[in-house]
């Protein structure tokens, strides 16, 4: 039965959105959410995640009547394998975006980096430090060159554990000792789980089900860590930066270019090109006032957060920024872009362009990136744009009137300093501001849109009822997008809507109640955060303890799955707005969201109501203090050095 199309307005929040949507109607455009509409019920065997086609045996479905595949595997062990397939699927994307990164910068120390250099020594210093690597009288390509081949190691080990482990809590690596879920080397972990779930091989669901979160940890303890902390040093840790968010940066009068996907590489080398006084010439040449360079998705993030570039949207306006008629390219490189991108943009004069051999799309023009060479191939897409320009179509050009500043720009680094200043940066502040029952704790609100539900709707209604019951938010990805285009990520927003502990905190130093931590792969940002409030001390001895959850409100993404995992695995609670595919094993369910609390202290929640979300992080956050004995509400208390060393550190 095809599903009645739902209006604009209930497809998506955003009056930008609402309006994009009613133009793609005008000019006869699908989206993502008429699409979806036009799918009509998903099929029921996907949803429950019962159905395998790991061999050609089958495809099989379990139903009540035919209880096992041909080969015999029950629900239980297609659940957890098709489970397992998805978290894979996420490790490998940040892992292979970190280690193109980790290439470049060996390619930097080697002397052969082209454009890009080691822009943040301060930053490789204190990372080599923590790899244990000698950087005392030494040069930085030396220590570059070590650190980059110490993180190749980390892809390619086989039978040693993962280094970047050790930068978690003791006791939380005590725990994955004991549950025997410490990775091997990352690549070892996505072979050995494709292994494992071909025809014939593990069939315990529990067995798998402890592989996903080993090699979830291989992600958030493992790639992802280190894409973020290769692109601080080759591109700069992020500090607070001013920018706005939505469809409204796009501007009439100038060359709109859009970087859209997830690597900082391209994007950094864009943003530099696009002040270049040759390219702003040529632009003035073509009539347009100069090159607007604005982003979306995680490359937005990735820009905004070290170079304070606005954000066109997330993940589901990424048609709609077409839509407009104002953008001459949009350049992509690799994930969460949509293969409808060509076609949507055949009614407009936009042109997509590829630029990895990685990820190709028929209709797009592609253009492989020389990264040899970054500078010059980064102006020579922007005067392709320019020439393009004079073939924009004034009388499909609507460019939204909508946008709101923001701050981003908060690394773990930004945040001592915000809280400290230069000489005494640490999360003394916000561990006290926690203790006190100022802060009640901390919630990471991350992930995509889905276009399932009303887009940013959950994302918005949750963070503005945590910041009102005083949880400091920290947020990545798409999620961060949505929070910044209504306004929720400047500190004024904290005298508004934040509650009256919370405020108070936020003016002392100046934050927002929202902190923007960047793209996907630095959701190992909040890990590095919530070890730092452990470090600190007050608050337990492992991140299990902590009063934090994560929520995924409008996730849809197989990365998605691997950083719930990883959350988990580090001991977080996390709150899924969507299910997960495995309601066709109650064994598999109650795994993830029972058995999983006892193996890590954390586990999957499924809460389909933002409201019902903002009540359950509460009462997990609760259940937290209490533990942790900071449940009464105490006076106010400036500790000394002794207070200090009485905490439970
Ligand atoms: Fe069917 Fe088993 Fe083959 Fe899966 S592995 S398709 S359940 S026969
Ligand atoms: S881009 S994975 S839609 S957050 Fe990182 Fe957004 Fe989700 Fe992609």
């Amino acid at each position: 039965m095809p599903k009645t199309p739902r209006t604009a307005e209930e497809r998506v929040v955003n009056q930008a959105s609402i309006d994009m949507l009613k133009k793609a109607d005008a000019d006869c455009v699908d989206t993502c959410f008429s699409r979806y509409d036009s799918q009509g019920m998903q099929c029921k065997f996907g949803v429950t995640g019962v159905c395998c086609k790991n061999c050609h045996m089958g495809p099989c479905r379990i139903t009540p009547r035919t209880p096992r595949g041909v080969c015999g595997a029950d629900a239980d062990t297609i659940v957890a394998r098709n489970f397992l397939r998805e978290v894979v699927g996420g490790c490998a994307a940040h892992s292979d975006h970190a280690r193109h990164l980790v290439l470049r910068l060996k390619a930097v120390a080697e002397g052969n980096g082209g454009d890009y250099k080691i822009t943040d020594g301060k930053a490789l210093r204190r990372i080599a430090g923590q790899y244990d690597i000698e950087t005392a009288d030494r040069e930085e390509h030396e220590i570059a060159l070590e650190l980059a081949n110490t993180f190749i190691g980390e892809f390619t080990a086989q039978e040693e554990e993962l280094k970047t482990l050790r930068l978690a809590p003791l006791k939380q690596q005590a725990k994955w000792d004991k549950a025997k879920v410490a990775p091997k080397g990352i690549d070892r972990m996505c072979v050995e789980s494709m292994h494992r779930t071909h025809i014939g091989v593990d069939h315990d669901y529990r067995n798998l089900l402890l592989q996903a979160f080993r090699t979830s940890l291989a992600d958030g303890w493992g790639g992802a860590r280190i894409a973020s902390m290769t692109a601080d040093i080759l591109f700069g840790t992020p500090m607070p930066v001013r920018s706005e968010a939505n469809l409204g940066v796009l501007e009439e009068k100038q060359v709109n270019v859009i970087v859209h996907g997830h690597e900082p590489a391209l994007s950094e080398m864009l943003a530099v090109a696009a002040n270049d006084p040759e390219i702003i010439a040529c632009a003035k040449e073509a009539g347009a006032e100069g090159v607007n360079l604005a982003g979306l998705c995680c490359t937005a993030n990735e820009i905004l957060m070290r170079r304070g570039v606005p954000v066109a949207g997330n993940f589901h306006q990424q048609e709609l920024a077409v839509i407009t008629g104002a953008v001459e390219m949009m350049v992509v490189d690799v994930q969460c872009v949509m293969p409808s991108l060509p076609t949507v943009a055949s009614s407009y004069h936009t042109e997509i362009v590829s630029t990895t051999d990685i990820a190709k799309t028929i209709g797009a023009t592609h253009i492989p990136f020389k990264a040899s060479d970054g500078l010059a191939s980064a102006k020579s897409l922007l005067k392709r744009a320019i020439d393009n320009f004079k073939k924009r179509d004034p009388a499909k050009v609507s460019v939204p009137d909508e946008k709101k500043p923001l701050v981003a720009g908060f690394s773990v680094e930004a945040i001592k300093y915000m809280l400290g200043g230069t000489f005494r940066g640490s999360f003394r502040p916000l561990n006290d501001a926690i203790i006190q029952g100022r802060i009640r704790g901390v919630a990471g609100i991350v992930g995509c849109n889905n276009p399932k539900t009303q887009a940013d709707s959950y994302i918005n209604i949750l963070t503005a009822e945590l910041i009102k019951r005083n949880v400091l938010v920290l947020q990545t990805g798409c999620a961060a997008q949505a929070s910044a285009k209504v306004g929720s990520m400047t500190p004024e927003t904290a005298l508004e809507q934040a509650g009256d502990g919370l405020r108070e905190v936020c003016e002392t130093v100046g934050m927002p109640p929202v902190l923007h931590m960047g793209s996907c792969v630095d959701n190992s940002r909040i890990l590095e955060a919530a070890a730092e409030l452990v470090a600190e001390g007050g608050l337990g001895d492992d991140m299990g303890g902590l009063p934090a959850v994560g929520v995924a409100p409008e996730w849809m993404s197989e990365k998605a799955v691997t950083i719930g995992c990883y959350f988990v695995a580090s001991g977080c609670d996390v709150i899924l707005g969507l299910p997960f595919h495995t309601s066709g094993s109650e064994n598999v369910s109650r795994f993830l969201q029972e058995d999983a609390k006892e193996i890590f202290g954390g586990a999957f929640h499924e809460v389909p109501d933002p409201m019902d979300a903002a009540d359950r992080v509460l009462e997990l956050i609760n259940e937290a203090r209490e533990n942790l004995g900071i449940d009464k509400k105490t006076e106010r208390k400036l500790y000394d050095m002794k207070d200090r060393r009485q905490l439970d550190v």
